[in-house]
């Protein structure tokens, strides 16, 4: 996976991505992450990226040229997907993140200041995403936000296999609680059952755990679940609980 990203700060891009889990993957180039900066490619003499909006207002709006250039330089691959980071978007979720980890290619392009020229928007392709119902003073941190979703989503981009395909949101519902030692700590104590060496019993309390979460945490995702199929296991366990109908 290659990811090319379009900022005006991409120092702050370059410096997640060296660090911690998702730096690892990086260092092994199971992906790679290259940074293009839109002032490089200004024709201005003053490398200017923004200017005044038409129409009058307050801020400064980011200029076309700039980014259309930098953009054209990133060269695209056929397998490849164009983010522009904007409130405005559509909500990234683990389900866009699965579909984007299939690509060779995510060019992301990031704005700052008060909003960019609307023809920007029009590169083709581009898809539009946000990370949330709130706003960000630059699209840096949601364009970081995809690329450690999708970097986790590739075979071998995390150390252990099986455990991003076992986390939240992979099967609808949240995780069960973990614990390590000690046993007790400060007069809370681990779940018996978890001491108990039987995977079995294990397995289960720990699927009763995702959902007795979810239901309590997250009423969307609950729904979601148990209009799904559900494995024998999750019959018995939502029997139990009396939830099944
Ligand atoms: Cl993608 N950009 C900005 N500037 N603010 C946001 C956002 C993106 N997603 C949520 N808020």
């Amino acid at each position: 996976m290659k990811f090319d990203v379009i900022t005006l700060f991409p120092e702050i891009i370059e410096n997640y991505c060296s660090a911690s889990v998702i730096g690892r993957a990086f260092k092994q180039e199971i992906v790679s992450v290259n940074t293009v900066n839109p002032r490089d490619f200004s024709t201005d003499k003053h490398k200017k990226v923004d200017d005044t909006p038409y129409g009058g207002g307050a801020g400064m709006v980011l200029m076309c040229q700039p980014f259309y250039d930098a953009y054209d330089s990133v060269k695209k691959l056929e397998n490849c997907a164009s983010i522009i980071f904007t409130p405005q978007g559509k909500p990234f979720n683990q389900e866009m993140g699965k579909n984007l980890s299939t690509k060779d290619q995510i060019i992301s392009i990031c704005g700052h200041y008060e909003g960019y020229d609307e023809r920007i928007r029009q590169i083709p392709g581009l898809i539009e995403v946000s990370i949330g119902d709130f706003v960000l003073t630059g699209g840096e941190l949601a364009a970081l936000c995809v690329i450690d979703a999708v970097t986790r989503l590739i075979p071998g981009g995390i150390g252990k296999e099986e455990s991003a395909e076992e986390d939240s949101f992979s099967e609808d519902l949240l995780e069960y609680p973990h614990y390590t030692r000690p046993n007790d700590f400060r007069g809370m104590k681990v779940p018996d059952v978890l001491l108990s060496g039987n995977h079995q019993e294990i397995a289960k309390w720990r699927k009763k755990q995702a959902i007795l979460r979810t239901q309590a945490k997250r009423p969307d995702l609950f729904e979601k679940f148990m209009q799904r199929e559900h494995t024998k296991e999750e019959k018995a366990i939502l029997k139990e609980l009396n939830l099944w109908i």
